[in-house]
């Protein structure tokens, strides 16, 4: 005969049981996946901004980023292992790798050439990785994926916020040269791409305060 203690026990049990699969979830930081555009032209497609917007992000270990290509200019979204020679576009990894693909320095990831769809890759592991364009060899991009208990500086409307002001900036630079020629329009979008990288040049490897860093960049963080 059951004891009224050991009806008790198996009803708190039950209810404890309840319990964590209701809790468990809320205390395991959900992988994100975060957004950023590759590239950005003006409305007569003559002026291209040659620059992944947002053009550096912080995100979690787990996380993955989703890049949008949505101009007539082609792109790749590439990470190349380290020492890597850079390859030719048209030859990357080498070929093309499944979308989307992890990324932690083992093996090169690559979009392959695209103006248009999306591509992610995901980040399982920490640390500093660089992003390249195969076809601008002044694109760059950087993503810095820090431990889940550390704080991400900056949320996705930063990033929207400053992957439209970097984009008006480099299109507006581009616009003096307007009458010259999509050649020499797009040589302006990648100077105004490399004057920007010149700034960012200070190594980011190692850093250990990503905020103070961003802020040292002179990105504003009140969007
Ligand atoms: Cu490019």
């Amino acid at each position: 005969m059951k004891t009224l203690n050991s009806y008790n026990f198996s009803a708190i049990s039950r209810w404890l049981s309840v319990l964590a699969v209701l809790i468990a979830p809320q205390l395991v930081q959900a992988a994100a996946t975060w957004q950023a555009t590759v590239g950005a032209q003006s409305h007569d497609l003559g002026r291209q901004a040659l620059a992944f917007l947002a053009n550096e992000l912080w995100v979690h270990v787990g996380d993955s980023i989703t890049w949008t290509f949505a101009t007539d200019e082609v792109h790749t979204v590439t990470f190349l292992t380290p020492g890597q020679t850079r390859p030719a576009s048209q030859v990357g990894c080498p070929g093309v790798t499944p979308n989307p693909s992890p990324f932690d320095n083992s093996a090169c990831v690559n979009s392959g050439r695209l103006t248009s769809g999306s591509y992610t890759v995901s980040f399982p592991a920490a640390g500093n990785f660089k992003l390249v364009c195969l076809v601008h060899a002044n694109m760059t991009g950087a993503v810095h994926v820090l431990n889940s208990s550390e704080p991400l500086p900056f949320d996705q409307r930063f990033y929207d916020f400053q992957a439209n002001r970097e984009a008006n900036a480099l299109l507006s630079d581009g616009a003096g040269l307007e009458g010259q020629g999509i050649a020499t329009a797009e040589q302006a979008g990648a100077n105004g791409s490399e004057r920007r990288h010149r700034r960012d040049r200070s190594d980011w490897r190692g850093i250990s305060n990503p905020l103070s860093h961003a802020l040292s960049k002179g990105y504003d963080c009140r969007p």
